[in-house]
């Protein structure tokens, strides 16, 4: 299905190139709209590969840009998305993308199917500003396996004023960073250790049976256990404003900061709509992506966790942040420290 009319003459614009970066890291861009809209160039290649999501699981993936999640796109509103999508030679699978902030040919999956040796380049204008999820979809139970095997990632549409709060004042964050959330589905052999596979076609029959039950063994954020916790923990300082733009391709989550809140929270990720505030915990539903903008009060070690506590503490789904600053004895002071009841 190719549609077929007459080109838009797009030759006036500017054009700017993005290199994308490996969530939850965000490239660089503008929260204000420098100027009139641009076609914002993006390059990504798809690559299928073994990752390792704990200690003692492997996972057949299939990659957008070779991370779990793919990386964060950011334009603006009216911009023009320009992606070039190559599928290298060596994988074994046909891929797309559908990017739920586009409008037709399901997202431009029906424009982007690409072959093993294939590239294709989609453009799309930004009509709505927001998060959005994009993913790979290629038809019947090739989209939830690829889903699940990686292959999803999100868009950032920015108002070209930049975000505004719940009074419509400019609002701006020191920080943004990308939480990608996947539910993996490794299956088991009979002693109970997780299978490993040769490629991805071979892991298919029996990852399919296992996603069909709908209990995922592996519940993480970006791409694998504490891929975020410890020595990978996102950083903050006290006083700064902290954007979390949090994705899920597949299934509900509720993420939720220990110790902190969402100031602002765009539960629904779309910034037309007034910003939520003061949340303890935010819904974001399978197939979308949301943000929520905290500025940091105390400093210390946060978990930031999908509150389904089972999935957070031992499925995976943890990621901390580690912010520094002076403690506020204002806000929290331990009055007397845990001592032996006497008498
Ligand atoms: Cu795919």
């Amino acid at each position: 299905m190719t549609p077929v009319a007459a080109p838009v003459d797009l030759s006036k614009l500017k054009r700017i190139k993005r290199e994308l970066v490996a969530p939850p890291f965000v490239h660089e861009h503008e929260q204000v709209a420098p100027g009139e809209p641009r076609i914002v160039e993006f390059e990504m290649p798809i690559i299928e590969k073994e990752i390792q999501v704990a200690d003692d699981a492997w996972l057949q993936g299939m990659t957008f840009n070779g991370s779990i999640p793919g990386p964060l796109m950011v334009v603006h509103q009216d911009d023009y998305v320009e992606l070039t999508l190559i599928n290298p030679a060596e994988n074994m699978m046909q891929h797309n993308i559908d990017f739920h902030a586009a409008t037709g040919a399901l997202g431009g999956g029906a424009l982007t199917l690409v072959s093993p040796g294939e590239r294709t380049v989609l453009r799309f204008k930004a009509t709505r500003p927001g998060t959005f999820v994009y993913h790979c979809a290629p038809g019947g139970p090739m989209i939830p396996w690829h889903v699940v095997s990686g292959m999803v990632g999100a868009i950032m549409i920015l108002p070209r004023e930049g975000l505004s709060d719940h009074k419509g004042n400019p609002v701006t964050y020191d920080k943004v960073f990308y939480v990608g959330e996947n539910d993996f589905y490794i299956p088991k052999d009979e002693n109970g250790n997780y299978k490993r596979f040769e490629d991805v076609a071979e892991s298919y029959p029996e990852t399919e049976e296992l996603m069909n039950g709908l209990i995922p063994s592996h519940v993480v954020f970006n791409g694998a256990v504490g891929a975020l916790t410890g020595e990978n923990a996102m950083t903050a300082k006290v006083g700064d404003r902290v954007l979390i733009v949090h994705s899920q391709g597949n299934r509900d989550t509720r993420p939720h900061l220990i110790g902190g809140h969402g100031d602002l929270v765009w539960e629904a990720g779309k910034f037309n709509n007034v910003p939520d505030r003061d949340l303890e915990t935010w819904f974001i539903r399978g197939g979308s992506a949301g943000a929520a903008l905290y500025e940091f009060l105390q400093p210390g070690i946060y978990a930031y966790v999908n509150h389904n506590l089972i999935e957070a503490v031992n499925l995976g789904a943890t990621a901390h942040f580690k912010v520094e600053g002076d403690w506020n004895n204002d806000l929290m002071e331990q009055v007397v420290a845990p001592t032996e009841i006497v008498g």
